[in-house]
């Protein structure tokens, strides 16, 4: 018996998949498809597949064609395959021609012409992409819009259409509600005090909503726009990139099942110098604040992990301006029932930016920058039980947000990284902060 074997994503089966997977066949007896898995994809730079993993399988499946599929995991799986399946043919298409001849120590190797014409990323591209306005502040000390622009360009399903402001080489709509008729979607990255409104507007005219993060600086006005979104059939996320690291989204689960014992203690955090003393106290108004800035997603794993039912928390707080509430470190305490979490991060200061959580059996270390991370450390009291673990990271998680954006948009469901009550608990401190429930530093 001649067992042939071919890999592929196959993300929106067509034409020209078929085709190759009849011929491929044609050249043994039995074959076997092998199907890359979502994380294998993203560490070669495929990020854009519509299908999931069972979905692209199902469909190879029901073609009929295969005897037996597996799943591609990692990089030189194919050789294990090649010996372990005991194949006699590797085949693959003209696209990847000489890329595959090492195997020939193994089997023969076959290529086989490529389908012109068609191409998953065509397909991708003939359905409707989500047209987003982008909406920020020419004053703003972040340089998050042009980030976006950057890496929308990676994402199919999306495009930037216009923006309020100079953004690359963008159509600018200075008014709000005329740029609202161009799209389909909106991001904003303005200033903290404007969000409500826009998202609220944004909502009311049925335009779905990526709001970086805090979404309002008040837990009801951010719960309100939650249902308001779900009123009127939208999609609301807060803009958090870091719950869209590979690397961040394995460790929290990884945390969540116990395997380093039960959570004691989320540490986090972050400082980023900024020139902040030559600042006016009016220009330091409409600048973002570092609670503001990074509270977010240094709370984000405090909140993910331990949940929003604290029992506690302290707020501490350095002023560089307090006309203009404007501090430049922060330290929230935040005490459980079982467990504690600390929150520290600055403007105005320097430490180490990392992440640590304590558990009862092990602890998890994220080195700085741990917010845009491809590592991260398991460490227990045995050194030789400790595990690395190295996942890709492409433009800091915004490309894979937005890909979580058009999908969610698409498919009509909310299932974000950042469910709900953590968009409201993030709101809830900043609440209290701007009402001046803060132990003030002097
Ligand atoms: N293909 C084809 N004609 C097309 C498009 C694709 O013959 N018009 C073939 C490709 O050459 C490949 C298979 O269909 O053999 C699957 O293509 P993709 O889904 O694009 O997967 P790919 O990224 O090529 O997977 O380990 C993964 C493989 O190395 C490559």
């Amino acid at each position: 018996m001649i067992k042939v074997i071919t890999y592929g994503t196959f993300d929106l089966l067509h034409y020209g998949h078929i085709s190759l997977l009849e011929r491929a066949k044609a050249l043994g007896d039995y074959l076997i498809v092998g199907v890359t898995s979502d994380d294998y994809d993203k560490s070669r730079g495929k990020i854009n597949n519509h299908q999931t993993l069972s979905e692209r399988i199902m469909a190879i499946r029901a073609l009929g064609i295969a005897d037996e599929v597996i799943v591609e995991e990692y990089e030189g799986q194919k050789i294990d395959d090649v010996r372990k399946y005991d194949v006699d043919v590797f085949t693959i298409g003209t696209d990847w021609k000489g890329k595959f001849d090492y195997l020939s120590d193994y089997c023969k190797v076959v290529y086989l012409d490529r389908t012109e014409g068609i191409s998953s990323t065509e397909v991708r591209a003939a359905r409707n992409r989500v047209k987003i306005g982008l909406i920020g502040e020419s004053n703003s000390d972040l340089t998050s819009l042009d980030k976006f622009f950057r890496e929308i360009q990676y994402v199919n399903g999306a495009i930037a259409h216009c923006a309020n402001t100079d953004v690359g080489d963008l159509r600018v709509i200075e008014d709000y509600d005329e740029l609202l008729n161009e799209v389909d979607a909106v991001y904003i990255t303005s200033h903290p005090s404007k969000h409500y409104d826009q998202v609220r507007k944004a909502l009311l005219r049925n335009k779905h909503v990526l709001c970086e993060s805090p979404v309002t600086l008040n837990s009801l006005e951010t719960k309100e726009l939650f249902e308001l979104a779900e009123k009127n059939h939208c999609i609301l996320m807060e803009g958090l990139k870091t719950a869209y690291v590979t690397a961040y989204e394995r460790l929290i689960l990884l945390a969540k099942t116990g395997k380093i014992g039960k959570v004691l203690s989320v540490d986090a955090t972050c400082t980023s110098m900024k020139q902040l003393a030559s600042y006016r106290k009016e220009e330091l108004a409409k600048n973002w604040n570092t609670i503001t800035e990074w509270g977010p997603p240094m709370m984000l794993p405090v909140f993910q992990i331990l949940g929003t039912n604290y029992e506690d928390k302290r707020i501490f707080t350095r002023f560089l301006s307090k006309e203009a509430l404007y501090d430049d470190f922060i330290k929230i305490d935040f005490g459980y029932k079982d467990a504690v979490a600390c929150v520290k991060c600055a403007k105005g200061a320097k430490s180490e930016g990392e992440l640590v959580i304590t558990g009862t059996e092990g602890y998890i270390y994220v080195p700085a920058p741990w917010w845009k991370t491809d590592y991260f450390e398991i460490r227990y009291e045995n050194q030789s039980d400790n595990r690395r673990y190295f996942y890709q990271l492409d433009g800091e998680g915004i490309r894979y947000e937005i890909v979580a954006f058009t999908r969610m948009i698409e498919s009509g469901k909310n299932l974000p990284g950042i469910n709900r009550e953590t968009s409201i608990a993030i709101s809830k401190i900043m609440e209290a902060y701007y009402n001046g429930d803060v132990i003030e530093l002097k």
